[in-house]
């Protein structure tokens, strides 16, 4: 089979971006990647590609394809490997299809929303407060549904979509709250090592994972997230 002709639009510290890139790096996919720098007005050719200017935007044997998830999802259908979708035995690889589907939303609609509420939070007090409600939503909602991580999602010993979707957000908030002058607050995973043993140790596992953080940088990211609540504390 002919090898894809794949673009990448990215940037390296945007997490939505990083989703793509965790799911080229492990589906070991070739890519020209093609850094938007987001700090500056988008191109007429870039508005052309995706209207909203955001990334990350691929381009796939020439067809535009945007929204992280939804590119996520396509490069791993695009391919007979399996690992990050489950196909086989119908009514298995669906249901285990719906678990993960079930995962990630739980995550990201109980959890994750705080996470950029915590960085534009006005005062640190108030970050603290909604970092604190993070980790009480990792231990109510998101640990009972990581029982069988091993040490991936429903004991898969590969990253799957779970991860594929959810770790450029995981790697972050367990390493921005450790950075000089954190945008995120400690709160966020204060006591999980405890609290929520289960997702404590499938995040270690995912974040260990080259495909995760082999393009992480911490220190960029840091601090683009220190301008972004800068910006937030200004227009306060
Ligand atoms: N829902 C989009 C979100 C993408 C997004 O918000 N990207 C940000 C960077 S992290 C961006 O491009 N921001 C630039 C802008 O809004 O002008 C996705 O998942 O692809």
């Amino acid at each position: 089979m002919a090898t894809a002709s794949v673009i990448l639009y990215t940037n390296r510290n945007c997490p939505w971006a990083h989703r793509v890139h965790i799911a080229l790096a492990e589906l070991a996919l070739p890519f020209e990647e093609k850094i938007i720098d987001y700090s500056k007005p988008r191109t007429p050719e870039y508005l052309k590609i995706n209207p909203s200017g955001r990334v990350p935007t691929m381009i796939y044997n020439g067809h535009i394809i945007i929204e992280s998830s939804i590119i996520a999802q396509f490069l791993a259908d695009s391919v007979a490997s399996t690992h990050l979708i489950p196909r086989t035995g119908e009514a298995q690889g669906a249901l285990v299809r719906e678990r993960i589907a079930f995962f990630v939303e739980t995550y990201f609609s109980k959890a994750n929303i705080y996470y950029y509420r915590a960085i534009e939070a006005k005062t640190d007090e108030d970050a603290e407060d909604l970092g604190k409600r993070y980790s009480d939503a990792i231990v109510t909602d998101v640990e009972p549904l990581l029982q069988d991580a091993e040490p991936f999602f429903n004991g898969s010993t590969k990253l799957t979509m779970a991860e594929v979707l959810t770790a450029s957000f995981i790697i972050r908030i367990f390493t921005l709250p450790f950075t000089e002058n954190a945008p995120l607050p400690k709160s966020m995973i204060a006591n999980l090592e405890e609290s929520a043993p289960n997702f404590y140790a499938w995040a270690r596992a995912t974040m260990e994972h080259p495909s995760v953080n082999s393009i992480y940088n911490t220190d960029a990211c840091a601090a683009e997230m220190r301008d972004r609540r800068a910006k937030a504390r200004a227009l306060a």
